[in-house]
């Protein structure tokens, strides 16, 4: 069922309900959609079945009384087509999300000294997927992303039949974790498909690795930044992460064609494939896989072991990259010797926000000032461009923001 046909559905729903609703319930939503509510009864014996008790159900639901139109919009929004790389990395390993990092690393260091410890994985990894997935915390504080779990699951498994499946398993994991007492229901928040606190656990994946790391009895990734980061460091743990040893390596390549496959550094090596740096490889029997995501002449890697490992995050090797460069920066590396192929003059992050403050001031934009350049901010930039005659691209450069300063 398309949104559309939902929204049409709802609206039909509150047409034909709204007058007997507004006289049987004069305080709270009056607007409820009583197939969902059937829905919602229905799916208690299913929960009970899956070890959920009645009384944590009926709780769980006091207060929600109809679908998250929110989730259902966000759940629609189609893939962008694939992004060059320089639009994927830009938004995230960048200035900022450096300097904040190395912040977090002196703020949480003696967290983050037992967290190595006990699991072995990489302090600079851990911090750079917090940044990944919440930039450090602050979309937690966001209102326009953050949504009750259980309504945005139920949502999903009653009116997304793509989602319907996972979503009736997250839904019942997500009951689960109200029963064991470490969230109450006002706080179990998430994304719209339910991706969970500082380090965005779906709710199954929390069963599998939550981590109470500061012993206060509860695994709260919600509140206690050693809880999030140890549960992260699990999952990397429990999925073959290597301690001691790094993801991969900026490296350069030899002329000609590219060899394939996977080897050891040594071999690797011996077919003229070196550190971009100019250090040594740090243990020359590791197997690694070459990888040159935008193409020749952009950056190449070997990837050794712990580069698939982070993908049990998120499986994705540009995630996994991304991660891999933001904890090298974090840990004091320059970045890329080789940058992407940008066919423009690339901006730093504050600039980034001046660009979209200039832009809002123009009347063209109206997001927020995070120096993440999406869909809004593309399309600003396009308009502005449009008016000042310029190439409409979108690229967030430093030609169009010293022309948004003449303006
Ligand atoms: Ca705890």
């Amino acid at each position: 069922m398309s949104v559309r046909n939902v929204a049409k559905r709802f609206a039909g729903a509150v047409t034909a309900a709204s007058l007997s609703l507004a006289l049987l319930m004069p305080s709270g939503p009056a607007f409820a959609d009583s197939g969902f509510r059937q829905w919602v009864s229905g799916f208690r014996a299913t929960a009970i079945q899956g070890g959920v008790s009645g009384a944590v159900y009926d709780q769980a639901f006091r207060d929600i009384r109809d679908i998250d139109p929110v989730v259902l919009e966000k759940a629609q929004t189609q893939p962008e087509f694939t992004a060059p790389a320089w639009d994927y990395f830009d938004n995230r390993v960048h200035d900022q999300s450096v300097t904040v990092g190395r912040q977090m690393a002196r703020k949480w260091k003696p967290w983050l000294d037992r967290i190595e410890a006990r699991f072995g994985v990489d302090r600079n990894i851990l911090l750079a997927i917090w940044s990944m997935e919440s930039n450090y915390g602050e979309i937690l504080k966001r209102d326009d992303i953050m949504r009750n779990v259980v309504r945005s699951l139920a949502t999903l498994a009653y009116a997304d039949p793509k989602r319907a499946k996972f979503a009736r398993t997250q839904l019942v994991a997500a009951l689960k974790i109200l029963q064991t007492g470490d969230i109450d229901e006002s706080h179990l928040s998430g994304s719209w498909a339910g991706a969970m606190g500082h380090t965005q656990f779906i709710p199954t994946s929390y069963q599998h690795y939550a981590v109470d790391m500061d012993g206060n009895g509860k695994r709260d990734i919600w509140n206690s930044i050693p809880d999030a980061l140890a549960t992260s460091a699990n999952l990397l743990k429990k999925n073959g992460w290597q301690a001691g040893k790094t993801w991969g390596y900026e490296v350069t390549l030899p002329a000609g064609k590219l060899p394939a496959g996977s080897k050891t550094l040594a071999q690797w090596q011996a077919l003229g494939v070196v550190r971009a740096s100019g250090k040594p490889f740090k243990n020359l029997t590791d197997k690694a896989t070459l990888k040159v995501p935008d193409g020749r002449g952009g950056p190449a890697f070997l990837m050794i072991r712990n580069f698939s490992v982070i993908k049990a995050y998120n499986n994705a090797d540009k995630y996994a990259l991304a991660v891999g460069l933001l904890a090298d920066e974090i840990a004091g590396s320059n970045g890329l010797v080789q940058d992407w192929k940008r066919p423009f003059t690339k901006l730093s992050f504050e600039e980034r926000q001046e660009l979209q403050k200039r832009l809002s001031q123009h009347g063209l934009y109206e997001g927020k000032f995070d120096g993440k350049i999406g869909d809004g901010s593309k399309t600003a930039i396009m308009a502005f461009q449009a008016r000042a005659g310029l190439t409409q691209d979108g690229y967030p450069s430093l030609e169009v923001l010293k022309w948004l300063r003449r303006k």
